[in-house]
């Protein structure tokens, strides 16, 4: 018998009082968003939404047309079920107020719509990720302010990659779960619950055209896994960069591995490219519900006060040892 995503969503609320209904009923629209998302980008060329929106978004990047779409389907999906006060995306300068005709709720939800959109034209697995808070103070209105809560105040996770097959992978605080997308009955049906990450992996993910510019613990830990057999890690490692961080994280999921975007000098007064709130903090939180380490280098990612919505910071996440390894570097 399978479990429907629906159906586990409620086993955690009812059977594992993990989640309160509200929380359920978020997850379960967002859900319900991406499947839109998922049928949208599968269209591509014939639906007419590849390309260039000629416009660029809070972080000066031309956006795609699938990235507009993707937060309207979000938005439009989102605002009027009573369980948000607000909503924030990366595809948004400041955040989305729930409009005043629909009743407000306390959780707070960000999302990168569609991740990874350099791939959309060239038909690479992309994805949406989201996070979800509560506003912490009881008190009417919602501010930028409600939503700088360091990522251990998470109380949902996940992302939704659009790749051969669409799976939602979700995390209340309970160990990761995935959901693949039937199509034919257009639910997401539990694939694979208790998801672990191997400790150890001999797999890294960085876009090593960067070498140059990056700090010499990054150089170092990237030197001696190219050294092999014959160098000190005494093993040969492979590399994989699909310049989609779902895809990198899932692919980290589903069999180990580590991924680093890590801070470098192109840009020396940015912590790093992705950013924190409704990147790094969601995957980090499922990373390490799944026994791997997420890590700024100095910091568990998961421990940052943010100070700014869009704030970037540099990403080392996965394979708990590996991780573990370039921290150490980090404080040699
Ligand atoms: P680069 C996609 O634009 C993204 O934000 C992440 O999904 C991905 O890991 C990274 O940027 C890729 O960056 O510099 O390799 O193109």
């Amino acid at each position: 018998m399978s479990v429907s995503l629906s159906r586990y969503l409620v086993e955690q609320q009812r059977a594992k009082g993990k989640i309160p209904p509200e929380l359920r009923l978020l997850l379960e629209v967002v859900a319900r968003a991406c499947k839109s998302v998922s049928h949208a980008v599968n269209k591509g060329a014939l639906g007419g939404v590849l390309g260039s929106a000629e416009s660029e978004n809070v972080q000066g990047e031309v956006q795609k047309k699938l990235d507009i779409i993707a937060n309207e389907v979000l938005i439009e999906a989102n605002e009027w079920g009573g369980h948000l006060a607000a909503m924030a995306s990366e595809e948004m300068d400041s955040i989305y107020l729930v409009p005043n005709r629909y009743p407000q709720g306390e959780y707070l939800l960000l999302f990168d719509p569609l991740d990874g959109s350099s791939n959309i034209d060239v038909n690479v697995s992309i994805g949406t990720i989201f996070s979800v808070l509560k506003k912490t103070d009881g008190g009417q209105g919602v501010s930028e302010a409600d939503f700088l809560q360091p990522g251990k105040q998470q109380v949902a996770a996940g992302y939704c990659i659009y790749g051969p097959q669409t799976t939602l992978v979700l995390t209340v605080g309970d160990g990761v779960a995935m959901f693949t997308l039937a199509r034919e009955q257009g639910s997401f049906v539990l694939t694979q619950e208790n998801v672990q990450i191997p400790a150890d992996t001999k797999e890294f993910a960085i876009n090593m055209s960067n070498m140059r510019h990056w700090d010499a613990p990054v150089r170092r830990y990237i030197d001696e896994c190219l050294q092999g057999q014959e160098g000190v890690r005494g093993k040969d490692f492979n590399m994989r960069w699909i310049a989609s961080m779902v895809a990198d994280v899932h692919r980290i999921l589903t069999r180990g591995g580590i991924f680093m975007y890590p801070w470098d000098k192109r840009e020396p007064n940015k912590p790093g490219k992705l950013r924190l709130m409704y990147e790094a903090n969601p995957m980090g939180w499922l990373v390490e519900q799944a026994g791997g380490a997420a890590t700024n280098g100095r910091q568990r990612i998961l421990d940052i006060q943010p100070s700014q919505l869009h704030e970037r910071v540099s990403v080392i996440l996965g394979s708990k040892n590996e991780v573990e390894r370039v921290r150490s570097y980090h404080q040699g």
